[in-house]
């Protein structure tokens, strides 16, 4: 019986000692240890041994298990050891190779005319608020000298979450809102997504932005808002740039009027741009209408103001020679990275 254990050990240890990988051990502690191994056959054949001997050779497998279980252990963790070394070795970096592009984005055109935008008004002394695109009727329409039933209310039709809520059809009741704080003066422009039921053409989008800028103070004249527009179209547009102002009509300003700029591409001259006029129309202004100063809050005695409102795609359009506003609405990189 003694011979036989020392055979199983020794048959063990060479067995441990030439394992390749951590699943050939596990084989190993199986075919040994486990229920159907060598050793426990050994203990399973107890019954023909004389009882005498039997605690004898009870002792002696169970040192040669401790034995093999001894070995086992301290193998296993050997090979981990080489394994996890092998590993390192292998996923070593090495800082002498090229890092790899990091893939930045690009800036939309519609934010970098933004931004042009802001700047010049910024420039002179205005602060760019921002404020919610769904908006109660009160905010979009009522305080703007819209009420129920009035025809500006077809022409800006919108999405409507209720009866009086709705997604705004133009940033002006960020405005309202600025002028029922009562704080004065007010200068600011405010930019911001828009809203309205169009169908989606070359031109047209159910969704679109405006900057929208409003001045109020003791004082304020229509000279203010001619010099204002007429200096933001020459930082914007190019110093060259003359500004014209044609009569118009919108409910919130009176008087109205809609101000064109000389083309930019042509100076003037008549081009396709321009469709051969030398003007191009770029936006719509006025004196704040007293009702409108009223109904937020301020004394049309006291106080005047002017305000006015930029297509903000109708700029990028024009200024980056873009002929389809659905371009910039399909985020395509290679459309993008162009500007
Ligand atoms: C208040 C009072 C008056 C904002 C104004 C326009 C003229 C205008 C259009 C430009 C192109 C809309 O996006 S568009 O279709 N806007 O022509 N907007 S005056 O007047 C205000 C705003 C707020 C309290």
């Amino acid at each position: 019986m003694k011979e036989r254990m020392e055979a199983i050990k020794a048959k063990a240890f060479e067995r441990i000692q030439n394992a390749k990988s951590i699943d050939d051990l596990n084989e190993i502690k199986t075919s040994i240890l486990g229920k159907k191994g060598e050793l426990t056959s050994v203990l399973k054949g107890m019954k023909d041994v004389a009882p005498e001997d039997r605690p004898k050779v009870g002792q002696m497998v169970n040192e040669a298990r401790a034995a093999i279980e001894e070995f086992l252990a301290a193998e296993t963790k050997e090979l981990q050891a080489k394994v996890r070394a092998e590993k390192m070795k292998k996923e070593v970096i090495d800082v002498t190779l090229p890092a790899k592009k990091l893939k930045a984005g690009h800036r939309h055109p519609n934010q970098i005319a933004l931004d042009d935008l802001e700047r010049v008004f910024v420039g002179m002394g205005y602060e760019v608020v921002e404020g919610p695109e769904v908006e109660y009727d009160k905010y979009n329409f009522e305080l703007l000298n819209i009420p129920a039933n009035h025809p500006a209310k077809d022409e800006q039709d919108t999405f409507y979450i209720t009866k009086d809520i709705l997604l705004r059809t133009q940033t002006s009741p960020v405005q309202a809102r600025v002028m029922e704080t009562g704080r004065m003066p007010i200068r600011i422009i405010s930019p911001g997504r828009v809203f309205r039921s169009d169908e989606v053409d070359a031109t047209h989008s159910p969704s679109f932005h405006q900057v929208e800028g409003l001045v109020i103070d003791k004082g304020i004249t229509m000279a203010d808002l001619k010099g204002t527009i007429d200096q933001w179209a020459k930082e914007f547009f190019g110093p060259d740039t003359k500004t014209k102002f044609r009569p118009h009509h919108f409910p919130f300003t009176e008087p109205s009027a809609e101000a064109d700029v000389t083309c930019f591409k042509c100076g003037g001259k008549g081009c396709r741009m321009c469709k051969g006029s030398g003007w191009i129309e770029i936006l719509g202004c006025g004196m704040v209408h007293p009702k409108v100063l009223k109904d937020c809050g301020i004394d049309p005695d006291v106080y005047s103001g002017f305000a006015f409102g930029i297509g903000l795609e109708r700029v990028t359009l024009l200024k980056y020679e873009i002929d389809d506003m659905r371009l910039l609405y399909e985020n395509d990189e290679r459309f993008l990275e162009q500007f």
